[in-house]
């Protein structure tokens, strides 16, 4: 499959976005059909240390069993442990040439809210952007502004061969919009973690 493809139904998780069991509740979305899964252990009554590490490899594990992507975010020294596929890393973190160069085979995306932020990446040396928040989200505390379909086609049409993923407030009613401007897939926290059936909202999605 290519990674295209394999972003379509983009799975954002970490322990602090969910009341129930996290393993079983990606299991449910594996099993509906989630394409990738990114770990996400950040922001209020995230794990740490070794819980995070714990939690990351019973995540990570599953994935592989089910042959689904395991990408982990910004967390650079659980990409080896846990033999991440890839990393996504935001504006804030290291620079995705250092990381490239870390890890060369790794598949790298990269956070872009922005036309100053694209200026100032080096997007030859990722695999995929992530474009966001696209609406309105409560689910990251510190979300950038809305940005809004608009600049998925902006992105699409400036870079035609980077695949992108519309982040932030997609969910069942309006994630075609996102696939509409261009974009290779969607990634989504609450529309899954919050559905009252996993399986219908993946499903829709
Ligand atoms: N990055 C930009 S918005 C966002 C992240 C991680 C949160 C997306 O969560 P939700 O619940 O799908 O709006
Ligand atoms: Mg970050």
């Amino acid at each position: 499959m290519t990674l295209s493809k394999q972003l379509r139904k983009y799975f954002v998780m970490g322990s602090q976005d969910t009341d129930r069991d996290p393993e079983a509740v990606l299991e449910e979305a594996i099993e509906a059909g989630i394409t990738a899964f990114q770990y996400r252990e950040k922001g209020t009554g995230s794990l740490e240390g070794e819980a995070k590490h714990e939690l990351g490899w019973k995540l990570r594990s599953l994935c592989r069993e089910k042959g689904i992507l395991f990408i982990v975010n910004d967390d650079l020294d659980m990409v080896e442990p846990l033999d991440a596929d890839g990393i996504h890393v935001g504006q804030e973190d290291i620079g995705v040439e250092v990381i490239r160069s870390q890890f060369p085979d790794k598949i790298l995306g990269l956070s872009v809210s922005t036309e100053q932020e694209v200026i100032q990446s080096s997007l030859e040396k990722v695999d995929y952007l992530g474009a966001g928040p696209i609406f309105q989200t409560s689910t990251k505390e510190d979300a950038k502004p809305v940005v809004g379909t608009v600049w998925i086609k902006q992105l699409r049409e400036a870079y035609p061969d980077l695949p992108i993923v519309g982040i932030g407030g997609i969910n069942t009613e309006n994630a075609l919009l996102v696939v509409e401007a261009g974009a290779a897939g969607v990634a989504v926290v609450s529309a899954i973690t919050h559905a009252e059936s996993i399986a219908e909202a993946v499903k829709r999605l």
